[in-house]
């Protein structure tokens, strides 16, 4: 089984497309409303994506229905009105929002009940939900899982991973822009590993990559940040400087100004203090960030990491870093906070080791950790 993403204009086009394109046997997994990325597509209008599954294989006779049907229709001469176009749009986005609502409603009830999965699927259902992925994202994936099967010959357990690396992406590590400083820095929950991942990524970059490297330190609320900071930063021989106000932030970075790379490190306090708010927008107008990196632990409670995201949305663009894998047995978590976020994973850690325990994203292992491959329930 393969997944694709179509994006189009409304679902008449998708469905045109992917009929065009794999025929009528694809199932169509989920559709969305989404924004084209960056900040110049802010006002422009949503385009509609569609998830698809299909075999990959359009058989021959299908074509030709395909190219019949093609040839029997004449294009439309008329064009279209536009804003009787855009008001069909929105008319169809509340609708899909309408489907949507009734759908998790259904899959919400049909899970307490346990009855609606055919054996296979609720043996991956169940799987799911032992390694701690969320009962609306278990019965998710349960759903689309059943349809598949329903329509093609795939084993329910090759469908459920392939879905699962789908929704987990592809891991995005640090993009570092050529002859130019780059400034990375990291925010998250006190305690998620900030600081330990910082210095652990700035190894590498001195290690491996041979780069500039600096260190600002504007965690002020922590008595030993600076001091723990200091000690690897001596090791590795990389400047290191504190910044507690706008005006020493700015000194530091006048004085790291010949780095290639400067990550800076931020307090350890609670993500809903308004003051740490106040605190992080005052960092990002003071410099000009390329990418934030936001530190969860995979230890932390769903709901929670609900509200550190919901917190931080005022940051904009970031990729999540996911620490502590080492700690727990279960990584569903890893899942729920990546599709909770809609921003891609650039690092898991795991383990205190400095530098060596941080990884890419290896989404196959993450997804047969989920499913607990190789085991039976
Ligand atoms: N087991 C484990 N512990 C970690 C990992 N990353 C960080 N830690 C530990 O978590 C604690 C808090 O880390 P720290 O970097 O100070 O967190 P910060 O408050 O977010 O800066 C420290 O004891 C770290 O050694 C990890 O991947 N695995
Ligand atoms: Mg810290």
């Amino acid at each position: 089984m393969f997944v694709k993403r179509y994006i189009a204009k409304n679902m008449p086009e998708a469905m045109a497309k992917i009929r065009n394109e794999l025929g009528t046997d694809a199932v169509i997994l989920s559709s969305r409303y989404i924004r084209p990325k960056g900040i110049t597509n802010i006002l422009k209008k949503k385009l509609l994506e569609v998830v698809v599954a299909h075999d990959n294989k359009v058989p021959d006779k299908q074509k030709k229905i395909k190219e019949e049907i093609t040839t029997q229709f004449e294009p439309l001469k008329v064009a279209p009105d536009p804003s009787k176009i855009d008001k069909l749009n929105d008319k169809l986005e509340v609708l899909e929002g309408v489907v949507k609502d009734f759908s998790d409603k259904l899959r919400h009830n049909g899970s307490q009940n346990q009855v609606q999965y055919s054996l296979d699927v609720n043996n991956i259902y169940e799987k799911m939900i032992d390694q701690d992925v969320t009962n609306n994202l278990a019965n998710a994936i349960a759903g689309d899982v059943e349809q598949v099967v329903s329509k093609m010959q795939i084993e329910p357990m090759k469908v459920a991973q392939q879905l699962i690396v789908e929704k987990l992406g592809e891991g995005v590590p640090v993009k570092l822009k050529k002859f130019k400083q780059n400034i990375v820095v990291f925010v998250g929950p006190t305690g998620a590993g900030k600081t330990t991942t910082l210095v652990k990524l700035a190894g590498h970059f001195v290690g491996e990559d041979d780069l500039k490297v600096g260190i600002i330190n504007t965690d002020t609320f922590r008595v030993a940040a600076q001091e723990q900071l200091q000690i690897y930063s001596d090791i590795m021989n990389i400047p290191l400087n504190k910044a507690y106000t706008k005006q020493e932030l700015n000194d530091a970075l006048k004085q790291q100004e010949d780095r290639d790379l400067i990550l800076i490190d931020t307090a350890g306090k609670s993500v809903a203090d308004v003051q740490y708010i106040t605190d992080m927008k005052n960092i990002m107008e003071t410099c000009k960030i390329d990418q934030v990196f936001i530190v969860m632990s995979v230890t932390t409670a769903y709901k929670a990491c609900k509200e550190i995201i919901d917190h931080l949305s005022f940051v904009g663009d970031y990729k999540i870093i996911i620490t502590k894998l080492d700690e727990v047995t279960s990584w569903g978590n890893v899942l729920n906070f990546v599709d909770y976020a809609k921003k891609p994973i650039s690092y898991l850690t795991i383990g205190q080791n400095i530098p060596d325990d941080i990884e890419q994203l290896d989404a196959s292992k993450i997804a047969a950790n989920i499913l607990k491959q190789g085991e039976s329930v």
